[in-house]
């Protein structure tokens, strides 16, 4: 801990005052600061546990990179150098909190008691991982980028509406994404249907996502399906998607009415 020193808060630009400010306790160097609110006091067992979990779930990831590189597995998404974000907030998760991660949050899974074994279904192509959500508070691994963040702003509206905040017994929700993610547009529609982003930062990227106020706009230009603008000749029926005659003629896609009528 450097001496004399006190941990950095700020407010993200473009939040309102009332929102919570980010705090922040470690230096970019990697120095530990200090804050009234939120010091931490480990005693000696505490300390060996987290550095336990930080040695097995690099050693679970050596293991399963092994096991892609063996032609196992079909891809494996390592969390190398991730280790104390994932345990790290892994582990400050009550059991009422809920996860929503990428694919690569195999620690945070290992510190929500599933068995670390369960991932490597779905990486070998043989299931979606087999879980329970609800039963470890933990979402199935999300392969499509930023979609996550989306599930979590719904789930985080949803226990602000039953009022499960505020109080011990209140629940929070968080999100994990990495860096590109930050431009894709789930992330950037989830961003805009929440009001209160706090978040955190681990190595390669994860947010916190709060909410409480509703949704802006229902329906984003930004967030129609990219077959939708990239396709004219699909129509969306109450069954799905259905291709049509190709247009001859540019149309204006820029009303919902119109790409939605396929006519
Ligand atoms: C919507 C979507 N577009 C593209 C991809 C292909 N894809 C898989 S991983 C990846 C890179 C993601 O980078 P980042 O969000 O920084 O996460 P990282 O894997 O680096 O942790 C991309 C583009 C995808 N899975 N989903």
């Amino acid at each position: 801990m450097a001496k004399g020193t006190v941990a950095r808060t700020r407010s993200g630009s473009g939040v309102a005052a009332a929102d919570p400010e980010m705090v922040q306790l470690l230096t970019p160097e990697g120095e530990r600061v200090d804050h009234p609110d939120y010091s931490v006091d480990f005693s000696d067992e505490e300390y060996r546990n987290l550095y336990r979990d930080l040695v097995v779930v690099r050693r679970l990831d050596a293991e399963s990179t092994a096991l892609q590189r063996q032609g196992e597995l079909g891809i494996w998404a390592s969390l190398l150098g991730q280790e104390a974000a994932q345990v790290g907030s892994g582990r400050a998760l009550r059991p009422q909190d809920m996860a929503f991660p990428t694919y690569r949050e195999h620690g945070v899974l290992y510190c929500r008691g599933i068995d670390p074994i369960m991932p490597l279904g779905l990486f070998r192509g043989v299931d979606q991982g087999g879980w329970d959500p609800n039963e470890f508070k933990f979402n199935m691994y999300t392969i499509v980028i930023g979609a996550q963040t989306l599930h979590a702003t719904g789930y985080a509206m949803g226990i602000n509406m039953d009022g499960k905040v505020g109080s011990d017994d209140g629940e929070a929700v968080i999100a994990y994404f990495g860096d590109g993610a930050t431009s894709s547009s789930a992330r950037l529609a989830s961003r805009s249907i929440t009001a209160r982003p706090a978040s955190a930062s681990r190595a390669s990227g994860s947010t916190a996502t709060t909410c409480s106020r509703p949704m802006r706009s229902p329906v984003r230009r930004s967030t129609m399906p990219a077959t939708a603008r990239a396709r004219p000749s699909l129509r969306l029926t109450p069954t799905g998607w259905v291709r049509t005659r190709r247009r001859t003629t540019r149309r204006a896609t820029a009303s919902p009415a119109r790409w939605t009528s396929g006519s």
